[in-house]
Formats: C-alpha cells, structure tokens, sequence
C-alpha cells in the first residue's frame, strides 16, 4: 500500500478555531487529517524531508463554517430593498404579503434544477471566501413537495462542489397561503407529513423554526420541537429577532443546537441557552440590512461563557450578503466582538451550532479542511473587508485553491 504524501507547512501563524498560538509554527496534514502541529523551534526539517512542501508564512485558519444560510432560493427581492429605504418596515412588508412568502411563489415556480444552478454560484462564493462546511435551510417551500425540493437541491449542492452541506428543515419559516388563518392547522402538517417524509428520506440534519410574531407561537414552535425529537433530529430557532416571545429559552429547553439571530435575547434567555449548553448564533448581515438598532446581549453572552458563533444568513430578503469574511467585520463593528471571537464564531463555535464538533478546529486528528491566508495576523481578516487573500483552501486534505 502506497503511502500519501505529506504535506507540510512551515513558520505559519496557526489561528485554531479559538485561539492563535504563540509561537510560527508548522503543520503537517496526511490522509485527510492535521497528522501534526509543532513550534518551528521544534521542526526538525529531516524529519519531514520527503513532505511536500506547502508554504512558509501567512496565517491558517479552519476552513470557515458558515452555520445559517438559506441558499436555495427563487427569484430576489430587490424591490423590497427599495421599499424599505422609502419607511415601509421589514415586518410590514411581510404582513402585506411580500417577504418570505413572494420568496416562497419563486421558490415554488423554479424547477429542480433552476434552483440548483442558482444556488452554485452563491454557494461557490462562498467556497472562495473561505468556507468548508455550510448549513443550508429549507423554508421557501412550504409544502411537502417544495420542501422537499429545496432540501434535495442542498444536498446536491454539496455533492457538486469541495465543500460539506448540513441540511435544515425550516418548514415552520412563514405561514404559506394555503393554510390562511390555520397557523395551527399547518403545524399539524409540518409535524405529521413534510418532517417525518424529510426526516424518512435522510433529507434533513437538523430542524428549524421561526418564533416571532409574524411567523408562529411558542406553542407552536414547541410542537415542531417534539417531532423533531421523536425522529431524531437536533433542533435550532430563529428567535428574538424582532421581539421577545421567549423563543431562545424554549429552544434551549428542548435541547437546541442553537438560538439565531437573538437580537431581542434578555437575561433569561442568555441564561437558558448558557444551562442547555446552546451556541447564540449572531447574524450581523440581516441587523446591518434590516438596519436593526438592537444589537444582542453580547455583553451578557461573553459574560455568561455562552459560545457565539457568526454567519451570513445569506438569504434574499433580510441578509443578501453572500461573503462570510465581511461578517467577520460586521460582528465586530455592529456587535463590538473581538477579531478573535468573530474567528472563533466563523469556526469552533459555528461547527458546534451545527453538531460538528470535529470541524472548525486546527487539532492532532481533525479533518484537513483549512484556509492559508495572504495575511500577517489572523486579526486583519476582521478589519479589512477585501476579497484575494484566500492563498489556499484544503478541504478533505485535498487542494482546492492556490
Ligand atoms: N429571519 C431571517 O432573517 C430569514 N428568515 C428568518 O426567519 C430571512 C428570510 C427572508 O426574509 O426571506
Ligand atoms: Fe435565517
């Protein structure tokens, strides 16, 4: 059996996925997986004299985990923007029938395979930016077909391109037409026929909702809690977005990976997400679109030790922002997270919203998904916004940029 080669490279600044380490140090990756990673003052180069030699210099960071996206999308909603910037608010639009619903009549008209080849240029830009892993979400169908649909796309999608699609079922995202006035009546579906098909055709990880007072109660929420538990499916929410219904509380009672967006997240909620051990998700994109003035309790998360991962949310409406770098800047500048925190919340804490503690870490062991960057220090990837400084991408121990 032949060997593969190993690859080695040398005098980096290791960023971890929480933390930089003190000393250059060098990295060794075979058969997929970081095999070692040593202070240069210990690098014996005869040691690794028949390693491929990789680089010297630059910073290395986990590939980026990108963990709340909803890419699969018809159609846009630029004529929302334009709304907006006149007053109308984003709840308003959504009350007049527009937002996540016009989202879901395109999403409904577009074929398989319209969706597919929309989808692979978002999902390739963020490939370029840096990221390994995605989480992609449902939420535009809204029935079982369409549901089902979207979720098939993600899957596809990962399958087409160098990178790990995790897939969320979001069916409990808006109230869809055909159940108008019967909020309660829809559930019923979602928790008897659309989780349990994607649930049976291996189409979902995990299980979302949207708890808020243009989207679905507490109590409602909780149902969709309860069948996902009995198919065996994590849960997360978006919660406390636009107000304080308690959503992230009740999440973390019931065991979420995660609470998103939590803009309007209080003491108890920090708390409760703090007891079940839940990631707080902070999606600077739609605060900085919807031009929130809220920001979350970043003070009481950090306090608290509540981990705080960032992603794009990169959806049509609330967030289409598709570069995962520039929200690295946004959480620092809205949201006032350190440049390390907003790393380690693109990386270690993003893998941990999506269940996928061996991602997002620099370990002995760990897969080889991973980012040299045209950097000095893992910081600047946070202060500029500036496109080009992805040197290389490895994902699965295999090269994919540079
Ligand atoms: N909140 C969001 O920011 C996304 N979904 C949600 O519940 C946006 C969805 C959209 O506006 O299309
Ligand atoms: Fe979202």
């Amino acid at each position: 059996m032949t060997r593969s080669t190993r690859m080695a490279w040398r005098d980096m600044t290791l960023f971890d996925g929480l933390a930089t380490l003190p000393e250059p140090m060098a990295v060794i990756v075979e058969d997929g997986r970081i095999a070692e990673r040593l202070p240069m003052s210990r690098f014996d180069p005869a040691a690794f004299a028949d390693c491929r030699e990789m680089g010297r210099g630059g910073v290395m960071t986990p590939g980026l985990v990108d963990c709340h996206t909803h890419l699969v999308f018809g159609g846009n909603r630029a004529d929302e923007f334009e709304q907006r910037l006149e007053g109308v608010d984003y709840a308003e639009i959504a009350r007049r029938g527009g937002g996540i619903i016009s989202t879901v009549r395109a999403t409904r008209e577009a074929s398989e395979e319209t969706l597919f080849a929309r989808a692979l240029p978002r999902l390739q830009a963020l490939i370029d930016d840096g990221v390994t892993c995605v989480e992609i979400k449902s939420g535009y169908g809204l029935d079982l077909a369409n549901e089902l649909k979207m979720l098939r796309v993600a899957r596809r999608l990962g399958e087409a391109l160098p990178i790990r699609v995790v897939t969320t079922l979001l069916a409990a995202h808006a109230l869809p037409p055909e159940f108008a006035d019967d909020a309660d009546g829809y559930i019923d579906h979602v928790c008897e026929a659309i989780l349990p098909a994607a649930a049976r055709e291996g189409l979902a990880d995990a299980v979302d909702v949207f708890c808020e007072t243009i989207a679905f109660s507490p109590a409602q929420c909780e149902r969709v809690f309860r069948a996902a538990r009995a198919h065996a499916l994590p849960i997360k929410a978006h919660a406390e977005q636009l107000s304080n219904l308690g959503g992230s509380a009740l999440a973390a009672r019931h065991g979420a990976l995660s609470a998103d967006h939590i803009e309007y997240l209080d003491t108890a909620g920090v708390e409760a997400l703090r007891a079940a051990g839940s990631v707080a998700v902070l999606l600077p994109g739609a605060f900085h679109t919807l031009r929130e003035t809220q920001a979350p309790p970043i003070d009481a998360l950090r306090r608290t030790g509540v981990p705080m991962a960032v992603a794009t949310d990169a959806n049509p409406g609330s967030s289409p922002l598709f570069m995962p770098t520039l929200m690295l800047n946004l959480a620092c500048t809205l949201f006032r997270l350190t440049p390390r925190e907003a790393l380690a919340g693109m990386t270690a804490h993003g893998a941990r919203a999506l269940g996928r503690t061996e991602l997002g870490r620099l370990e002995v062991g760990a897969p080889a998904d991973l980012c040299v960057w045209d950097v000095e220090t893992p910081a600047e990837l946070a202060y500029a916004v500036q496109p080009g400084r992805l040197r290389q991408r490895l994902f699965k121990g295999e090269l994919t940029h540079g």
